[in-house]
């Protein structure tokens, strides 16, 4: 029988590609395999529990409600973080504010912990998002320098698809390696070596539902999209659409709209490390003008319009 190659051992394996410490990865990277692994256990039993299913009853900072299960998912990750010891302050889109340690950490996270929240309760495919940068400030407490730097100094990013399989896809700048759980033994296991995402794609992922709203140039775009008669696929969880283009070619878009002037999705929390992800695939991702790794956040919750996937693609629709 072939050797099957844990994650575990291929982080170990590629560690002296970290830029930093040797084994500061392993380390930083064994909260979000173990988080991903508890997560994956509740969503996975998510209809049998009648606590777990349903609104928290609190809103987050975009007025959005909060399931119960974004709310279990945040706090993990979290307790996790805080209990290894490497990141000193975590920005996460379930906390208005930044959650700090005070522990000497030399790493700050950005996560979304559940993406696609409004799919919980429908079994559809859900994700979480996660982007690990080196700690910029010097003094006792990270700052909100440390959160504010461009995607381009990322120095780490993945996430977790909790999907018909539950997949942990990551970058260190090095190429995109994809595992996949194996719930039989809880293990994640190394089944898309080397990523890379097709320079050409047949899918155009968006919510057709704002189309309206969209700038004259979008609305042009999309029904070129439609005269070359591309395949439309949109799930409404940012994770599983990405996913799906990634490996199949072609282009997710989230414009602003009139409601949303810029977007609605999260520059610290989605856009940057997907696009992260993308480039190293790859592929691109701007927010119709501007790449997205080189725009400077000036607040946490910062959003902006995104256009990600296939190279050609996200060009195309720049010059639509
Ligand atoms: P969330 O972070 O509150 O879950 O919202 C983000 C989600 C993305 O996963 C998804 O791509 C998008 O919102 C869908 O938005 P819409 O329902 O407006 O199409
Ligand atoms: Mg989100």
């Amino acid at each position: 029988m072939a050797h099957v190659k844990t994650l575990a051992e291929f982080i170990t394996e590629r560690q002296h590609e970290f830029t930093y410490a040797t084994g500061e990865l392993s380390q930083l990277l064994t909260s979000f395999r173990l988080a991903g692994k508890m997560v994956n256990r509740e969503v996975n039993k998510a209809g049998l529990a009648e606590d777990i299913l349903g609104a928290q009853g609190s809103e987050n900072i975009q007025g959005e409600q909060q399931q119960k299960l974004d709310v279990y998912a945040n706090d993990l990750f979290i307790r996790l973080l805080r209990s290894q010891g490497m990141v000193c302050a975590v920005a996460s889109e379930e906390n208005d504010d930044i959650v700090h340690f005070d522990n000497g950490g030399k790493y700050v996270v950005t996560m979304d912990p559940l993406d696609g929240s409004s799919n919980i309760d429908v079994n559809v495919s859900i994700g979480t998002i996660f982007s690990i940068y080196r700690r910029v400030s010097t003094g006792d407490k990270a700052t909100m320098e440390d959160f504010m730097q461009p995607g381009t100094a990322q120095v780490a990013a993945g996430y977790i698809i909790y999907g018909s399989s539950t997949m942990l896809v990551y970058t260190t700048g090095h190429g995109v390696n994809g595992f996949t759980l194996d719930p039989s033994i809880g293990t994640f296991c190394l089944s898309h070596p080397d990523m890379k995402t097709p320079a050409d794609g047949k899918i155009f992922s968006v919510n057709e539902g704002n189309l309206y709203d969209f700038d004259p140039a979008v609305q042009r775009y999309i029904d070129d999209c439609k005269k070359q008669k591309m395949s439309a696929r949109y799930i409404g969880s940012l994770v599983a659409d990405f996913h799906r283009n990634l490996m199949k070619g072609g282009i997710y878009l989230y414009p602003a709209t009139s409601k949303s002037p810029q977007g609605k999705l999260r520059l610290l929390y989605e856009a940057n490390p997907l696009a992260y992800l993308v480039e190293q695939a790859g592929g691109a991702a701007t927010n119709g003008t501007t790449r997205i790794l080189d725009l400077m956040p000036t607040e946490l919750h910062q959003r902006c319009p995104l256009y990600i996937g296939s190279k050609n693609m996200v060009e195309g629709a720049m010059k639509a």
